[in-house]
């Protein structure tokens, strides 16, 4: 998944910022998503009044996600369990899996890292995406939207839905106006059209509070808020004011920062048990490789700087760096120049705690300038686009090339014993790195994961 868009605060009067005349900004949220990673493993609870949170209404606990049937009885999230449970007496009721939620999240970001270099998750099931530039691989920010809610969920299995506009609120409040399963977009020019019929509560940043404040004066619509003078706001709320202004016509607080481009990719891998054994490294540096790999073809990066990391019993650690002649994204070059690099700086008499893997110097897609190869190069990048699918829907280890072992098999030797001298061994690398951080010469000595 690429690294996350920054963002930044807008500030200035509100007149000096009109709305941006293209609609490229998506956000995407999973409709109902606790109850809909549920109901994967429980498809006969399809249609029915499902509600996570507690595996019984007699629980202390509170509702964390309610199918669409059961909102029909009123019931929605942070609402005490009991409550649920007397509105919706035949509602089935789940315990929550929060370890499973995540795993789905991140399978979702991955596939959003495919449509977009700019997206930041927001939250385990929503993020914002700016489409603006990738017209050439999905074609206009309407039909990208579309293609890419309809992978989500012929991907994952798990519905969704999208708001599409010029600014992150105006996306944000389309979603939830499209949900359950829908896309809405916001013509240009028609913002302050779409937001005027809504509750002023439906403009994310007003909360109950400020809904008090509005409706005591009387404003109970966006459409009433937009027609208060700046002035009038401003003397009322200060510079809440100003921004209550700003949202009612749909404008946003917050813009993208445009150079969200990661500036290097990693991976490492912390040992068990230090090892010397070769077979053992070199099949991790396939796996770190591949990982590492995947991440850049999810970015639409090629890279041409490569460096390995090795740290050896204690804490010595060594980076060793090679820029290639052309810029590359796949496995095969990778991995073969990793391994070379390996084969030229490996200590044999030592033992390795910790390997790493890290990719720079990054261009956009990947311009190769030999033709000859251009046919056999295209077989790779297809092979290694239909590896990427498999391994968003069925997990990272699904599929691996030569060389690599899957997971499981890496860790199978690895006891109680050992897995508690990887954890001692991470927690000491990181008390290390905090170290290092704070001694930016040996800053090059280590990449974060
Ligand atoms: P939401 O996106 O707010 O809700 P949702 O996905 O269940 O439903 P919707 O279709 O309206 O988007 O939250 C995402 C998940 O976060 C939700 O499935 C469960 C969790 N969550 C909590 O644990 N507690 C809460 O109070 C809320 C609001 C959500
Ligand atoms: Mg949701
Ligand atoms: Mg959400």
């Amino acid at each position: 998944m690429p690294d996350l868009a920054r963002f930044r605060a807008i500030h200035g009067a509100p007149e000096e910022h009109s709305l941006p005349p293209t609609t490229s900004i998506l956000h995407v949220d999973m409709d109902a998503f606790f109850v809909s990673v549920e109901l994967l493993e429980r498809p006969e609870l399809r249609g029915k009044p499902v509600i996570v949170g507690g595996g019984s209404p007699d629980q202390r606990g509170v509702v964390t996600s309610a199918s669409y049937e059961a909102r029909k009885f009123g019931v929605h999230s942070a609402m005490p369990l009991r409550t649920a449970g007397k509105l919706c007496p035949h509602g089935i009721f789940l315990d929550g899996h929060h370890h499973k939620y995540s795993e789905w999240s991140d399978r979702v970001a991955t596939i959003l890292g495919k449509f977009s270099p700019i997206v930041e998750m927001v939250s385990i099931d929503e993020a914002y995406l700016d489409l603006a530039g990738t017209e050439r691989l999905h074609g206009p920010p309407l039909a990208a939207a579309d293609k890419l809610l309809r992978m989500i969920t012929s991907t994952t299995g798990l519905p969704c839905s999208g708001g599409l506009g010029s600014t992150r609120l105006i996306a944000k409040v389309g979603s939830e106006q499209a949900k359950p399963r829908g896309l809405v977009w916001v013509a240009p020019g028609s913002e302050a059209q779409f937001l005027a019929p809504l509750p002023v509560r439906k403009i994310p940043g007003i909360g109950e509070v400020t809904e008090r404040s509005l409706l005591a004066l009387g404003l109970k619509t966006v459409g009433d808020l937009a027609a208060i003078p700046h002035h009038k706001l401003q003397k009322i709320f200060g510079q809440w004011g100003t921004a209550l202004y700003r949202k009612a016509r749909g404008g946003d607080s917050y813009e993208f920062v445009i150079d969200a481009e990661p500036k290097s990719i990693s991976h490492n891998h912390t040992f068990g048990e230090d090892t010397s054994d070769t077979e053992v490294l070199h099949s991790m540096l396939s796996h770190l490789s591949q990982k590492a790999c995947k991440r850049l073809r999810e970015a639409g990066l090629s890279t041409r700087t490569l460096t390995l990391t090795i740290r050896y019993q204690g804490f010595d650690t060594y980076t060793r760096a090679r820029t290639l002649a052309a810029p590359t994204n796949l496995d095969s070059d990778i991995f073969a120049t990793i391994q070379s690099l390996f084969h030229e700086h490996r200590n044999l008499k030592r033992r390795v705690r910790l390997l790493g893997v890290a990719l720079g110097s990054f261009s956009q897609g990947n311009d190769q300038l030999d033709l000859l190869e251009a046919e056999k190069r295209a077989k790779l990048e297809k092979l290694a686009k239909t590896a990427d699918g498999l391994r968003d829907r069925f997990g990272f280890d699904s599929v691996q090339f030569g060389g690599s072992i899957r997971h499981e098999e890496r860790n199978a030797n690895e006891g109680w014993g050992q897995q508690e001298t990887r954890r001692k061994n991470e927690a000491e690398d990181k008390k290390q790195k905090r170290k290092t951080e704070k001694n930016p010469a040996n800053e090059s000595d280590f990449y974060p994961d």
